[in-house]
């Protein structure tokens, strides 16, 4: 057994290298149907059918994209600074971006996972995981900005992460590396029975879908890959893959591939919520941040909050069982009914689809086959629903369409594969270029999924696209999936690494958009909500100019009596009121990106004069046919000057 463990850790490090030469060129195009540029053909001015929310991996990103087009709409910084946008650079953002590290410009970003209700994407917010330091966003669908961001503790590596329950009750995030908790100074070689895996489970407030850990499963030393929701008969229940049941601690390569199965984890989150809302669980002191952003005042508050409340799985009995699965399963995916869930065990030559059903049989009939750690194991066979068999190689991840049938990924073999549910036959397969890591359907986690069309997010494109240099961009596929067989229609490619990616129905979401912020509504302390209330302010070395802006100039656009070595806060207010319609500003040498500022925000940066001089500054995005009009200028006297502050519009 263990060699051929080995021979398949062989295979998915030679895939990696050589999955591009699986097709040759003629082969690509010859996977294109005639009329498949019609069909993702959206003409100008019309709209595209559907949302894609692509992770931007390690670019820590969100990115919007249109389906069936590919266009792209908008990236949305979330773990990230993002010049273009200020995000993480004005002073409003900067403590989005804090943790208990410290302030964190970057991240890793991979699942995101759109809000529901009653078990459909209800499109009013996406979360997303970080990675790297563990963290979960809350994105808001009516503005698409992320406006709060938790940071996750005890944790490491979160990845089995973002994913809510059919109401949105709970967003997961699952560590996948097990740590010391607490941390503290110990030998590594001590790993196996110290180490733990936390699984948070993350309360969601349904009015404003703000986030509180509510309690953290303090697991045995695995690694917890991936997760999701149970739904319909299975909803109460969370279902979570893991590897290194061996807790190996180096060369995991080969010491994480010794055991035949790893297991799934499936946790009763509901009997647990139970038992802490009756005082169960410990309070553990740790420290980590809450960062939220207030749409009124249009600034973000960190908090750090300084305990977490703990959950040993053994203390409530019932609660928590472990799936035999082969092989160090990745994906664990849930299917629109709730009764299937599919482990794909990367290194299994089958597909291990468990029934819901048969395992709450098992438990009642207390049919263990032992235990880890005091967590009772489940018989394989107890719990299998069926085996797909040797549908390809190295199997990642699994979406349903909603009419019976399921799509795994393969990222040995490079294809998505069709299978049907409840028979386990294969029914169409079709390559991928190349190397494909997820995939999506919209509403993909959810008991509706829309099955039109998959996504397959690819890790390697070598010979798809122009060259550009040894950097080459990952991509996206989109397939018909409306008939028997997958129709390839259409690639493009993606911001940074996609992994994951939520889609839902365009109506849902464009119905809530946000069209401008109510200047009346805007709450920011330094806003001046008309010219009148512009004003430059002196404290000691800062100044703060309380500015506004409007089509084609700045209120005001000279300002004298600024000093080198001051502190020069620019507080500038966008009074439009009208739809699409931002100013940008910058000025010479600040240490900082362009704001750019929506209709009714206000937004601050900070800028040191360093010289004497006069200097300029100007509308960054082309508001009116007269924005290159749209400027002005800070006169720069010396430390020792006596100049009064001054300023002024239209004065001469
Ligand atoms: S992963 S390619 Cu980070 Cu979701 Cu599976
Ligand atoms: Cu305002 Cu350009």
């Amino acid at each position: 057994m263990k060699k051929t463990i080995n021979i398949l850790v062989s295979l998915l490090i030679l895939a990696g290298l050589s999955s591009c030469n699986n097709s040759d060129s003629t082969s690509n195009k010859g996977a294109l149907n005639s009329n498949a540029a019609e069909r993702v053909y959206v003409a100008p001015g019309e709209l595209d059918e559907f949302y894609a929310f692509v992770s931007g991996g390690f670019s820590g990103q969100l990115a919007v994209y249109g389906l069936p087009s590919g266009r792209l709409f908008k990236v949305i910084p979330v773990f990230s600074q993002d010049a273009e946008k200020a995000y993480g650079y004005n002073e409003e953002t900067k403590p989005m971006l804090n943790t208990s590290y410290g302030f964190i410009p970057w991240d890793d970003s991979h699942h995101p996972d759109i809000s529901q209700t009653n078990g459909v994407v209800d499109g009013r917010y996406v979360y997303i995981n970080a990675n790297n330091t563990p963290r979960i966003a809350k994105i808001d669908l009516t503005t698409f900005e992320t406006t709060e961001i938790i940071e996750v503790p005890n944790s490491a590596g979160n990845h089995s992460s973002s994913f809510v329950t059919e109401n949105t009750e709970y967003v997961v995030a699952g560590t996948r590396f097990s740590v010391p908790v607490p941390q503290r100074d110990m030998s590594i070689k001590e790993y196996k029975g110290n180490f733990k895996g936390a699984l948070s489970f993350i309360k969601v407030n349904p009015e404003d879908g703000g986030m509180e850990i509510k309690f953290q499963v303090l697991m045995p030393g695995f690694n917890y890959d991936l997760s999701h929701p149970g739904r319909g008969k299975s909803h109460g229940w969370f279902f979570f893959t893991t590897y290194n049941t061996e807790e190996a601690n180096t060369l995991m390569e080969v010491n994480s591939s010794q055991n035949d199965k790893d297991f799934i984890a499936a946790i009763n989150w509901k009997m647990i919520e139970e038992y802490v809302n009756n005082g169960g669980g410990t309070m553990m002191p740790t420290n980590y941040a809450h960062n939220v952003y207030d749409e009124k005042t249009h600034s973000a508050t960190s908090t750090m909050i300084k305990e977490v409340l703990v959950v040993n799985p053994v203390d409530v009995p019932g609660a928590v069982f472990f799936l035999p699965t082969p092989k160090s399963p990745h994906g664990c995916d849930v299917d629109p009914s709730g009764e299937y869930i599919v482990g794909n065990g990367k290194l299994s030559a089958n597909l291990t689809v468990h029934s819901f059903t048969k395992m709450l049989d098992a438990i009642e009939n207390e049919k263990f086959a032992g235990d880890a750690y005091g967590i009772p194991i489940l018989n394989f066979e107890d719990v299998l629903a069926g085996v797909v068999e040797q549908p390809g190689l190295g199997p990642l991840h699994t979406e349903f369409d909603g009419k019976g049938n399921a799509y795994t990924t393969f990222f040995i073999s490079s294809e998505v594969v069709k299978w049907k549910i409840g028979t386990w036959e294969v029914i169409d397969r079709k390559p991928t270029y190349y190397s494909v890591g997820h995939l999506m359907i919209p509403g993909g986690n959810s008991a509706k999924p829309f099955g039109k069309y998959v996504l397959a997010m690819n890790k390697i494109t070598k010979d798809r696209y122009l060259s550009t240099g040894p950097e080459v961009t990952q991509s996206a596929q989109l397939y018909d999936i409306t008939g028997e067989k997958m129709e390839l229609l259409l690639d493009f490619p993606t911001i940074g690494e996609p992994h994951y990616a939520a889609g839902i129905p365009a109506e849902i979401v464009m119905k809530n958009s946000k069209k401008i912020y109510s200047l009346e509504e805007n709450e920011h302390p330094y806003a001046a909500k008309t010219d009148a209330d512009t004003k430059v302010v002196r404290n000691g070395k800062e100044v703060h100019i309380y500015m506004t802006m409007i089509r084609s100039h700045f209120s005001p656009d000279n300002i004298e009596g600024v000093k080198v070595g001051d502190k020069v806060y620019f507080h500038v207010t966008n009074l439009e009121q009208d739809y699409d319609v931002p100013h940008g500003v910058s000025m010479i040498g600040a240490n900082t990106s362009e704001l750019l500022i929506m209709p009714g925000q206000t937004e601050t940066f900070i800028w040191y004069p360093k010289r004497v001089g006069v200097w300029p500054f100007y509308c960054t995005d082309f508001c009116s046919a007269l924005h290159q009009e749209m400027q002005g200028y800070v006169r720069v006297s010396p430390a020792s000057s006596n100049l009064e502050l001054s300023w002024s519009l239209g004065e001469d």
